[in-house]
């Protein structure tokens, strides 16, 4: 299990200035990111962030199709509004419950800890959560994951790990997605792995496409490592 990457108020680098009452928002939300922790000892907690529309869902639904047979996997997909992505995920044959955050542009740890009671967690490997779509405020909210991963288009630009540096400071994992469309678009992995590297040289970054299948195998292999290295972890507790 990571703890390299605070992801919270335990790293300012990167982060915005904070008023008093942001901090104590974000300090009651540490607290019960915590109570997470202790209640998913032996499951994999994986929080997906991105821009909107960088393909968290899709990513998530074949995820889920590849990994059905070996891992039991559910998912909290956060919206400002509807039910859509869980619907997606839910046709794609994974358990998935919608978070509508009525307008919030982020996921807090009391939504989860919440949707908790509604999910089964018996035998449960792997937990998903897709974080609203938004590069910024889902960066200081820890939600209890292990792992947090980012997904940066290839559509959208090269330049955001020094945009939003504590996006990505915090995560442990950057895939650039949408690979299939490289050729196309003004977008060097070359460059966005630089930046990212030097606003966290621990940062791992992989390239993926949904859409032709590149990546996806050397995903789903970091997905099961992680599962079983939380599951060693709850052994040796
Ligand atoms: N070319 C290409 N398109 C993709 C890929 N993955 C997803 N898309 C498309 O990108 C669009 C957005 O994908 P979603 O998976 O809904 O993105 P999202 O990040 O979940 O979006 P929000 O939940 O709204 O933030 C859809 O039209 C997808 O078909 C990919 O690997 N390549
Ligand atoms: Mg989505």
């Amino acid at each position: 299990m990571s703890t390299a990457n605070p992801k919270s108020l335990g790293n300012r680098v990167g982060s915005v200035q904070c008023d008093n009452t942001t901090l104590h928002l974000l300090k009651a939300n540490d607290f019960v990111a915590k109570a997470i922790r202790d209640r998913l000892k032996d499951v994999c907690v994986i929080n997906v962030c991105s821009s909107p529309g960088s393909g968290k869902t899709t990513l998530m639904q074949e995820t889920g199709k590849r990994l059905a047979q070996e891992l039991n996997i559910s998912i909290l997909v956060g919206d400002p509004e509807t039910e859509r992505d869980a619907i997606r995920m839910r046709e794609a044959g994974i358990n998935a419950l919608q978070i509508v955050t009525g307008g919030m542009c982020h996921i807090e740890a009391q939504m989860i800890l919440q949707a908790l009671d509604h999910i089964d967690l018996e035998g449960l490997d792997l937990l998903f959560i897709e974080n609203v779509g938004n590069l910024l405020c889902p960066s200081a909210f820890d939600l209890g994951e292990d792992y947090r991963v980012t997904l940066l288009a290839s559509t959208e630009g090269d330049d955001k790990p020094k945009k939003y540096p504590r996006m990505f400071l915090t995560s442990e994992l950057m895939l650039v997605s949408k690979a299939d469309l490289l050729p196309y678009v003004p977008f060097s992995v070359e460059t966005v792995t630089k930046d990212a590297h030097e606003v966290n040289p621990n940062l791992e970054v992989m390239t993926i496409s949904t859409l032709n299948g590149d990546g996806i195998d050397e995903w789903c292999n970091w997905l099961k490592e992680k599962v079983k290295l939380k599951k060693e972890s709850a052994k040796e507790a």
